[in-house]
């Protein structure tokens, strides 16, 4: 029995973030008393995990609540069949899905970047996990940029990104930044522009708010020359993506981990699994709010001109 007074026994597992939650486990009444404080033990660690959840589909809808508002998926297909906010993750041939989709993930990147108000909170359910390999790697951005030089901070906050779903860098193929999106999708993916330092919604602390390029969607730095551009992401990538800033979640059956895309990247590491090794999720992700930028005069996302 959960009451309501008590609070979540949270073990650190990486340096700088992302913890295991000993107790509670997931349950509906832990769900209806502790969610303030579960989503609190989040905002301090941004990555949590919780070992052997044996939990419904529902059980694990209901506990998308706790960090904003579920999103039903814009593909009916993908939808789970009796929880609409649940999606399937799965590296197998799975009906009414492309290839593409056994490893999707793969690459630093925070979901959603590539739209006006990008993801919240995303969780995950190992309903079927493989005894080896398939791990889900973190980075802690707003570590990384805290560690930064002051003058290196203060020139990275008066900057912003362009993004775009899938962008390509391929200008020999016109389609190439399309491939893997239909006509409807690519009117409802036109090119953004964030701050590249953003303030976190709840927490105000400030975050790197960049993924590499193509596969986190990134085409370029806004305003700058192509080769400049290219150095600056790359270097912050491998900043944010060093050692002493990452976490790497190795799956054991029934698992559940949810993190906050609002201060973290993270990767799949499904191409490197064969796939006669069975992995399967549940997903759920919940709603985001605008970016904040660090600096106001550096301006909020926009829609831009796509070239
Ligand atoms: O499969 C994984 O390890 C992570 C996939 C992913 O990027 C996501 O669910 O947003
Ligand atoms: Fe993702």
């Amino acid at each position: 029995m959960v009451t309501p007074q008590s609070t979540p026994i949270a073990n650190r597992i990486a340096e700088t973030f992302a913890a295991e939650v000993k107790e509670p486990a997931i349950t509906q009444d832990m769900i209806r008393e502790m969610g303030r404080s579960i989503y609190e033990t989040y905002l301090d660690h941004k990555v949590l995990v919780f070992r052997s959840q044996d939990i419904s589909a529902r059980t694990f809808a209901e506990f998308g609540t706790i960090f904003g508002r579920p999103e039903e998926h814009h593909v009916i297909k993908l939808r789970h069949p009796e929880e609409p906010t649940l999606t399937l993750l799965s590296n197998q041939d799975e009906p009414g899905r492309n290839k593409e989709m056994k490893t999707s993930g793969q690459g630093w990147h925070s979901d959603y970047s590539y739209k006006l108000v990008p993801g919240s909170a995303t969780m995950l359910h190992g309903t079927s996990i493989p005894g080896e390999g398939g791990d889900t790697l973190f980075a802690d951005a707003e570590s990384a940029f805290a560690a930064l030089p002051e003058d290196r901070k203060a020139y990275l906050r008066t900057l912003r990104v362009r993004h775009q779903y899938r962008w390509s860098p391929d200008r020999e193929d016109p389609w190439a930044r399309w491939k893997y999106i239909g006509p409807e999708e690519r009117k409802k993916t036109p090119e953004i522009t964030h701050p590249l330092v953003r303030r976190h919604p709840d927490t105000g602390r400030e975050t790197l708010f960049i993924q590499p390029r193509i596969i986190g969607s990134v085409v370029a730095i806004d305003d700058m020359e192509e080769k400049e551009s290219t150095a600056l992401i790359e270097e912050l990538i491998a900043h944010i993506t060093s050692e002493r800033f990452v976490y790497r979640h190795k799956w054991s059956p029934l698992d559940v981990v949810v993190w906050d895309n609002r201060c973290v990247l993270h990767s799949a590491t499904t191409k490197d699994l064969d796939e006669k090794h069975v992995r399967r999720l549940l997903r759920l992700t919940t709603h985001g709010q605008p970016v904040t930028p660090s600096l106001p005069e550096v301006g909020h996302s926009r829609l831009s001109p796509v070239s």
